[in-house]
């Protein structure tokens, strides 16, 4: 069979033309290790960037109408999944005999009501989908398939569950080729180097924040890769594109939980010419690991702190405290490596107050970047089932979902259009405001400004730096900070 692998585009034309201007951020590896499956197999495959590229529902069709695929599968996010359902529902309009299939996080989430409630979509594929999709793609019945939710004539049957990929090592490497790997661009990578890459060497996460969806895919149990496979990754990722930064992009931030594994990897990069970052736990910080990482080319460290208030981050049950958190930035001070701290307003006991707290706490830490997120309860999160028995969040119906208005989108989230948080304390509204002025008052405080410019010590590094601005100044304007 014939297998085509779109990533959802923006509806938005407006947004789209933006976007031409202020290019995506990461390519979606997730896709690209369904494509690699199908390939390695023979199957005819063909991932299509619709995101990356921004391409429209026209440009679409003519892909398909080219491809002549047997089936087609979508990727999508809780945000992209309005857009989603109308880009299945234009396709099965011009080509009904072909099968759709939806996979991901959010679908995975809510397999059965998708499929109920959205008649375009034949499949739902539920958690990893790399060798679900294939037995699909070799024409295997669909009820000995195992991990998918499907529509018999009028009946929704679910299937017994699949198991996460235990061996992590036995799947080629994702099919990066479908992308251009130069049309990427996440201007706090970049500075340290272009193109980058991402780069997964684990899958799943062990711990529980109740916010998070990362564990309705990749699940609780941590699968690692060997430190020979990930090096022979990074080594073609040096040859054939030329990359400069690789950021290790895991469900979860373990990279750096485990000493004698970080320092096998260590000691295997020596000597590659490159410089990397990952995400870690404030609480797997110290001074041996962070003296490793420096002198193996980590230049970026991106920490969830989440907030600064003891009592969100004990009931987000972040398992860090805001002690932690701030020794954990001291330390990476100290060792010279740049930093990312982001943060999630709109717990559901978030006040003005707690959120100015947030707002000292984040000023207080030195890092070099601070992202401010309001929190989005998916489906399948602690968040969402406590959020949504307290009746504080408003939900879109099936009917909006299925039939968006039109103009229906804002430029964050194409297909999100009213806030779907209505806490006790705090508006929406409220919320959006203060995200912009947490971002606000830390680029513009004189010590944090006074601080960057004592790093420029040559022109060339101010022109990395001036890069960096505009880099940053693009991603605030596409993503509406
Ligand atoms: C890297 C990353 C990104 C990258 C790349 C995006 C991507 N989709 O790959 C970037 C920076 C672009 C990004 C952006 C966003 N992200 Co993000 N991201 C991640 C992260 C950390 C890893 C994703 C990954 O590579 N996983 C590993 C691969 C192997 O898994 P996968 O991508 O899920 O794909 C597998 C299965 O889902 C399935 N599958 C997926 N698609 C399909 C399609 C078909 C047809 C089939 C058969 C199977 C299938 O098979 C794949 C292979 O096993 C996850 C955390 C996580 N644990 O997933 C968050 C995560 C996916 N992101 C999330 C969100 C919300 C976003 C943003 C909305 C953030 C924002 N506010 O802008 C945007 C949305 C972008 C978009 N248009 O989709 C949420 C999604 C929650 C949800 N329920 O939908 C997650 C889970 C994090 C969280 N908050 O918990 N993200
Ligand atoms: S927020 Fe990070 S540490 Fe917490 S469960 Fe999600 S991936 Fe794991």
């Amino acid at each position: 069979m014939r297998v085509l692998l779109i990533t959802t585009p923006y509806k938005s034309r407006l947004y789209r033309r933006l976007i031409k201007q202020i290019p995506a951020t990461m390519p979606f590896l997730g896709v690209a290790y369904l494509a690699a499956v199908l390939e390695k197999q023979a199957i005819p495959v063909k991932l299509l960037d619709a995101w990356g590229r921004a391409l429209s529902f026209a440009e679409i069709e003519k892909e398909i109408q080219r491809f002549r695929p047997d089936i087609i599968g979508i990727t999508c996010t809780a945000t992209a999944f309005g857009v989603s359902v109308e880009l299945a529902k234009k396709i099965k309009f011009c080509s009904p005999d072909i099968p759709i299939i939806f996979g991901g996080p959010y679908v995975s989430s809510i397999s059965q009501e998708t499929l109920r409630q959205i008649p375009w979509i034949d499949i739902v594929v539920v958690g990893e989908g790399e060798y679900t999709l294939l037995e699909i793609a070799q024409g295997r019945p669909l009820r000995e398939i195992k991990g998918i939710v499907y529509r018999d004539n009028s009946t929704i049957v679910t299937n017994e569950p699949r198991p996460p990929v235990a061996d992590l090592d036995a799947l080629p490497f994702p099919a990066r080729h479908f992308y251009n790997i130069k049309d990427y661009v996440r201007p706090f990578y970049e500075f340290h180097g272009k193109p980058f890459a991402p780069i997964i060497t684990s899958r799943g996460c062990p711990f529980k924040c109740r916010f998070c969806a990362s564990h309705i895919v990749g699940g609780r149990q941590v699968r690692l890769r060997s430190i020979s496979s990930i090096v022979e990754e990074i080594d073609m990722l040096l040859e054939k594109y030329k990359v400069k930064f690789i950021v290790i992009a895991d469900d979860a931030p373990v990279f750096t939980m485990d000493q004698k594994r970080l320092s096998e990897f260590c000691q295997a990069i020596a000597g590659k010419k490159f410089f990397w970052g990952a995400k870690a736990r404030a609480d797997s910080i110290n001074k041996d690991n962070l003296a490793m990482l420096r002198d193996a080319g980590c230049r970026l460290l991106e920490i969830g702190c989440e907030s600064g208030n003891p009592d969100i981050l004990q009931e987000w049950e972040k398992g860090v405290s805001p002690e932690q958190i701030k020794e954990a930035f001291r330390l990476i001070n100290q060792f010279g490596i740049n930093s990312v701290a982001m943060f999630m307003l709109g717990a559901p006991e978030e006040t003005e107050e707690s959120i100015r707290r947030t707002m000292r706490f984040a000023r207080q830490l030195g890092a070099t970047y601070v992202i401010a997120r309001i929190l989005y309860p998916y489906p399948g999160t602690d968040a969402y089932h406590y959020l949504y028995e307290h009746q504080m969040l408003r939900l879109k119906s099936w009917e909006e979902i299925r039939n968006p208005k039109k103009g229906d989108t804002i430029l964050l989230h194409p297909n999100l259009t009213t806030s779907e948080l209505c806490l006790p304390e705090i508006s929406f509204k409220k919320l959006v405001a203060l995200q912009r002025i947490m971002h606000f008052l830390f680029y513009s405080d004189p010590r944090y400004i006074y601080r960057t410019l004592r790093k420029i010590k040559d022109w060339p590094t101010a022109r990395r730096y001036l890069r960096l601005l505009w880099g940053v100044i693009r991603f605030c304007l596409k993503f509406g900070l």
